[in-house]
């Protein structure tokens, strides 16, 4: 039997970390979509990320963006956050935004915009030492569109010189996590587009260099729990960026498209011991509201991940274990389905009383009159969104 005690404490110490971009305006290649009340600012999009800690009590930590959050005064945002009883979390490097940029970052062939893309990156490590981070998170738009464009090799090449002199550059309690992508922006091939090839750069940097999972950069059907217990298993699960898709990188609220899939993801995880804090695995959004409302939106994220660590911690693995010895592969798999087949929103309602929280964090959320306040109160200036 799992011991219902031990899944509460898992519960109440889970830390989730949500994206300032996921409180910003954002939307498609063909229109983003304005909402009252957006923030104008990093200060303000920790306001909101305060709220949605409030509600939940397990999201104290806020990925940034850079240029996005550009500030003046780091220690000034981490104080900012401190205040608000959260953390700043990984610092997320821009290298696809401006025209430089425009046949690749760091694998350009062009050193002289490979050196610009390095030196953002050792500027994002910079920040990290005045946050309190702990992560330089790594995704490059890198690739080509049309085969001959460039060498695939080289690029390689490339890539592992820029990331071995930003590695040098890291303090000894900072890590590098590196994310791959499929495919999207570059269309034929992409320098980082598998967790092969992030692993691989990984293994030749450190033991601080590690695997980011974005669910939403595989192809489909791609079996991502696999993946994730492979890296937990080689110590190199570094981070998720949780999100949904149904087609490409969609980046909907996660557990929304398919709450299965995430609870196989979490069963590898709490299974291989990914939820222990000595494994240093972040849980990370990575999503964009772009019609529905983004504060409630990232709660119910919250507590859709909540959900799928709950299940994924009621799994009787000593009945999971001894089926599988047993090759009992109908019992086996209904030891699972058990698990994912439990109603938790009654668990998770006692944990939230028994942390002193409102049961419902929507609830809680809509009762505070927040969303009423920040309409009326941010008028003028620049909402911050894609780009700003
Ligand atoms: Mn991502």
């Amino acid at each position: 039997m799992t011991d219902l005690s031990a899944v509460k404490t898992a519960l109440k110490s889970q830390e989730i970390e949500t994206p300032s971009w996921g409180y910003g305006n954002s939307g498609t290649r063909f229109k983003v979509f304005a909402q009252p009340g957006v923030p104008r600012d990093p200060f303000e999009k920790l306001d909101d990320a305060a709220q949605v800690h409030a509600a939940t009590g397990v999201a104290p930590l806020v990925s940034l963006h850079i240029p996005w959050d550009a500030v003046d005064d780091y220690a000034e945002l981490a104080a900012h956050a401190k205040e608000r009883g959260l953390r700043l979390g990984a610092i997320n490097a821009n290298t696809f935004q401006e025209d430089d940029y425009k046949l690749g970052s760091v694998t350009h062939p062009d050193p002289k915009v490979r050196r610009k893309a390095v030196d953002h990156l050792l500027e994002c490590v910079d920040i990290m030492d005045a946050t309190g981070s702990r992560d330089l998170k790594l995704w490059f738009a890198d690739g080509t569109n049309y085969p001959g464009q460039d060498d695939i090799t080289a690029r390689q090449e490339r890539l592992a010189e820029a990331l071995s002199e930003v590695y040098a550059r890291l303090g000894e309690d900072q890590r590098m996590v590196l994310e791959y992508k499929l495919f999207e922006p570059a269309f034929y091939t992409t320098d980082v587009p598998d967790w092969g090839t992030s692993y691989a750069h990984c293994l030749k940097l450190g033991p601080r260099a590690k695997v980011v999972v974005d669910t939403g950069h595989h192809a489909p059907g791609t079996n991502i729990e696999f993946i994730v217990a492979f890296l937990l298993r080689e110590g190199r699960l570094g981070a998720f960026d949780f999100n949904s898709r149904f087609y490409a990188d969609d980046d909907l609220m996660v557990g929304s498209a398919d709450p299965f899939q995430l609870f196989r993801i979490l069963h590898e995880v709490a299974k291989n011991g990914g939820f222990e804090k000595e494994q240093e695995v972040a849980f990370m959004l990575d999503q964009c509201h772009n019609i529905e409302a983004k504060i409630p939106a990232v709660i119910r994220s919250v507590m859709n991940v909540q959900e799928a660590t709950a299940k994924a911690l009621l799994v009787d693995l000593d009945a999971l274990r001894a089926a599988q010895a047993a090759g009992d592969v109908l019992g086996a798999n209904a030891v699972l389905m058990d698990a994912y087949n439990t109603d938790v929103r009654p668990l998770l309602r006692e944990v939230r009383e028994e942390q002193g929280l409102d049961p419902d964090p929507l609830a809680a959320y809509a009762a505070t009159g927040w969303q009423d306040h920040i309409v009326a109160t941010r008028v003028g200036g620049t909402q911050a969104g894609w780009g700003a």
